[in-house]
């Protein structure tokens, strides 16, 4: 069963501290407002929109949670990076979504949506930083791919892999559109697997 495929939209809280008190894995997507996180969302989720899709930048800063089949949570973080939104506001955030990424008991992974063509902006390392020492598991979305061409498709990955294994932690990527739906079952199988790890084959009985 696809695990993306029929969430629900379930609560929008203002700050990662109202997010109800949950035992069921949680799964962070955050990005550069712009990088294509929502529809990335409403790509996965098979639902035009479930995620709004803006044409304004920075638009979303409500935290929005999303129901899937399997009882996890989809939590849809406030994109960061616009620069119309004050400096005053801007370190709140900053200071409520590291106290989220560091400390949810409950959060499985995250899925860190960047633009293929400008990978790893500071505020994703920054992100990026918060979250290594967690020990848990990265998996970059660069979004957008269908606006490179093959071969700069290859060297993107190929340099955004280097950045990655310099960065240390536990981080994988791949490329990945919205607009050509190209990437989906990648998604789902790198999050699925943080949800329900592959077992190791059972030894034979003798
Ligand atoms: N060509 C292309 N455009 C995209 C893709 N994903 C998002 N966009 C566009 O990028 C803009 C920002 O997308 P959105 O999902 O709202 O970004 P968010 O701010 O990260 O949630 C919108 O104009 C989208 O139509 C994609 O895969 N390919
Ligand atoms: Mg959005």
């Amino acid at each position: 069963m696809s695990l993306f495929r029929h969430a629900v939209f379930e609560i929008s809280v203002a700050s990662p501290d109202g997010l109800p008190y949950s035992a069921a894995p949680e799964i962070a997507f955050a990005g550069r407002s712009n990088a294509g996180k929502s529809s990335a969302i409403n790509t996965l989720a098979g639902h035009t929109r479930l995620a709004y899709v803006s044409k304004t930048p920075g638009r979303t800063q409500l935290i929005n949670l999303f129901r899937l089949k399997n009882g996890a949570a989809l939590v849809d973080l406030p994109g960061y990076g616009y620069a119309q939104v004050p400096e005053a506001v801007r370190r709140q955030w900053r200071g409520l979504l590291e106290h989220y990424l560091t400390r949810r008991e409950n959060l499985a992974g995250l899925v860190l949506i960047m633009d293929s063509r400008r990978p790893f902006t500071d505020l994703d390392r920054q992100m990026i930083a918060w979250f290594v020492p967690t020990g848990r598991p990265i998996h970059c979305l660069l979004t957008k791919s269908d606006k490179l061409t093959r071969q700069e498709q290859s060297k993107t990955l190929c340099e955004a892999k280097a950045v990655a294994q310099g960065l240390s932690g536990n981080i994988t990527l791949q490329l990945f559109s919205s607009l050509k739906k190209t990437g989906i079952e990648d998604v789902e199988k790198m999050v699925g697997n943080w949800l329900t790890p592959e077992q190791p084959p059972t030894p034979k009985q003798e």
